[in-house]
Formats: structure tokens, sequence, C-alpha cells
């Protein structure tokens, strides 16, 4: 089955093609020549996935699906959430990913400093739309802790400071393989695999 993709980032095309296996082949916008950025004006990660979906659904036509993950701190009340991209206030278009990262990472630092409760997850969705327009949404959560040091260098975004519950390492101290058994990612993508082969069909 082949499915668009509907994200610029590489990292996670990577870690949903191991995710999905090689029963779903999985078209990036890279392959397709579009490079341009997709809209996520929403404020929700339900609101974002779909938007983002739509907006590529609407240019190929066919079978695509959309994620976005938060990262959601109880002591901040959810933040950084729908906006953990952006949270340092650096823009999409400004730095290196990894630098855009250490910022964000240095916020959050910073604002859970004085801060016992560093409970914290990440949450997934998927939207997916099939080839004939009907949308679906999947989630997937993984509680964890904030931790003070950055440590790991495996991964992205604010692995190298979240420890998930149950394990002592960071998620960037984890392989790519040890974070996909157990990550908020996998968990969504392991129901929307799941459905897609119980629904071949799209
Ligand atoms: P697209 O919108 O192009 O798909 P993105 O980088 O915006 O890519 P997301 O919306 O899924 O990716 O995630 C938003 C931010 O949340 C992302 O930039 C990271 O800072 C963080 N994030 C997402 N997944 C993460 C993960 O598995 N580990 C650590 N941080 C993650």
């Amino acid at each position: 089955m082949n499915l668009i993709f509907a994200t610029q980032n590489s990292h996670k095309l990577s870690e949903i093609q191991h995710l999905l296996g090689n029963s779903f082949q999985l078209t990036s916008l890279k392959d397709l020549g579009f490079t341009d950025d997709i809209p996520e004006n929403q404020t929700t990660l339900e609101g974002n996935a779909l938007e983002k979906a739509r907006f590529i659904f609407s240019k190929f036509n066919q079978s695509c699906f959309a994620d976005d993950t938060g990262l959601e701190v109880e002591a901040l009340n959810g933040d950084p959430g729908v906006y953990s991209a952006r949270y340092s206030g650096l823009l999409s278009d400004f730095g290196s990913e990894k630098m855009r990262s250490l910022a964000n990472i240095q916020k959050l630092l910073v604002a859970l400093e004085n801060q016992p409760n560093k409970n914290a997850r990440f949450r997934t969705v998927i939207a997916f739309i099939t080839n004939t327009g009907n949308e679906f949404l999947f989630e997937g959560i993984v509680n964890g802790q904030i931790v003070k040091e950055l440590k790991g260098d495996e991964g992205f975004g604010y692995d190298p400071v979240f420890v998930p519950d149950g394990y002592n390492q960071t998620f960037a101290e984890m392989s790519l393989s040890e974070k996909n058994k157990i990550s908020h990612r996998a968990r969504a993508f392991n129901c929307f695999h799941d459905f897609l082969s119980l629904n071949n069909t799209f």
C-alpha cells in the first residue's frame, strides 16, 4: 500500500517507515518534489494533524496522513504542547533543527527550574485521509519525566531531557529501535498500522 506522509521532517520519515514495515510504502513530500511549508495554524494537535493532511490531500488527491506531536508538561499546564517546535520563539527557517531544539530545551529547563513536579508526556495524533476523502484520527501517549541535564545524542527535539516512565535513560540515550518500542509515535502508529491492516483497500 502506498501512502503519502505529509511531513518535511526527515527524522520522522525514517522512524515511521521503520514502524509501519515493508507492507506500506511511504511517499515523502521530497519524493513528490514538494518542498514548501505545510500550514500548521491550529491550536490543538488534532487540528494541526488534520490541517496538514487535508492540505496535502487537496494537492495530490491520494491517501495521505500527517502527524503532530507535542510535549505536554504538567507543571506548565500542558505547555509547550502544540507549540513544541517553536517554544523558544525561533521560527522553522532560523538556524539548524538541532540549534532550535537546544533553544527549546533551554527554555523548558528554565521554566522548570524551581518546579518539583517534572511530569510530562509526549502525545502524538495522526490524521489519515483515505483516497475517497474519509478522515480518521489515532493517538499515542508516553508518560515520563523531564531531567535537568541533557543526556544522549540519538533522536531529536526534546529527547535528551525526557526519561520515559519505567526507564532510567533519556530517549536520546536509546537506539531508534528501543525508542520505537515505547514511544508516543510508536503507540499512535501501531494503532494506525492495525487499522490499515484490517482495512487494506485504501
Ligand atoms: P512536521 O510538522 O513537518 O511533520 P515537526 O518537526 O513540526 O515536523 P512535530 O510537529 O511532530 O514535528 O513535532 C513538534 C515538535 O515536538 C518537534 O519539532 C520536536 O521539537 C518535538 N518532538 C516531536 N516528536 C518528538 C520526539 O519523538 N522526541 C522529541 N521531541 C519531539
